[in-house]
């Protein structure tokens, strides 16, 4: 279900419109909720202060992440309708290199739903995928949205848990289940940014090849040098400088 409308390679929006047009894509085939390209429309504002790049703080939570991943014992992936959309190739093979599950988690649930998400990865070539339908049978605690449901083999056990694009109102949960968080979120002030362990402020697309990148290096170092990048990480650290990065940003651009 390709769009219809042509976008030519010269459009000065080439990149941001072809990823648009992913998610409508997405849309079409019911893997994406109308809500997700609302939620698309709040990352594009953030990326295009940002500048469509990443930037040096995002790399340094893209290398905590990745030893992060390689350091835990069950580590999980949370796969939403808009990263399914956006990246589904790139959840796959990062879950084969850092030995990861994949687990469908949705805010908008609907069982329809699930199954082509399911269905879609399975096709792309994952071998199992948690938490549809009857499999998500754990419920995280005082959580009341539908993401509170989960699959007893997957998030409810998880160490670690990726959710990339999340809305909010589940990463405090996680953490207050003593879970560790990995977030990508273009917005540095998003509840799920300021919450998670690490935050990777960075479009989807960026950062996932990137941090498939860096898994596979880091999957030759010890756990001793795992272990010193995350030590040297500081959440609350990186939050600032990608604030900073947006305030020069937009200082410089009314000087212009
Ligand atoms: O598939 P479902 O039912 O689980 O629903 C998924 C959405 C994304 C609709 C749902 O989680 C939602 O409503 O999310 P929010 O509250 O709009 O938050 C999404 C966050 O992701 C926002 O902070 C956006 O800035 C950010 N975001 C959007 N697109 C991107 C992004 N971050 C990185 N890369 C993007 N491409």
């Amino acid at each position: 279900m390709k769009s219809e409308f042509f976008i030519p390679k010269s459009h000065p929006r080439y990149y941001s419109l072809k990823i648009r047009e992913k998610l409508v894509e997405g849309f079409k085939k019911g893997i994406v909720p109308i809500e997700g390209l609302i939620a698309q429309g709040r990352g594009e504002t953030f990326d295009y202060i940002l500048g469509e790049k990443t930037l040096k703080p995002a790399i340094k939570s893209i290398k905590a992440a990745a030893a992060l991943f390689l350091l835990a014992k069950h580590p999980v992936i949370s796969v939403n309708g808009n990263s399914a959309a956006l990246v589904p190739e790139e959840i796959i093979k990062l879950a084969e290199i850092v030995g990861a599950k994949i687990e469908v988690n949705l805010f908008y649930r609907t069982k329809k739903r699930e199954e082509k998400i399911k269905k879609l990865l399975l096709s792309l070539g994952a071998d199992i995928i948690l938490g549809v339908g009857k499999d998500a049978s754990a419920t995280i605690p005082k959580l009341m949205s539908e993401r509170r449901k989960v699959d007893p083999r997957g998030i409810f056990k998880a160490d670690v848990v990726f959710v990339p694009l999340e809305d909010g109102d589940r990463t405090e949960s996680l953490i207050k289940m003593g879970k560790k968080v990995i977030a990508i979120d273009l917005n540095p002030f998003s509840r799920t940014a300021q919450k998670a362990t690490i935050t990777i402020v960075d479009n989807i697309v960026r950062a996932m090849p990137e941090l498939i990148k860096l898994s596979q290096k880091f999957k030759n170092y010890s756990q001793q040098k795992l272990k010193s990048i995350l030590k040297n990480y500081d959440n609350k650290i990186i939050l600032k400088e990608m604030i900073e990065a947006i305030e020069k940003r937009l200082t410089s651009k009314a000087a212009n």
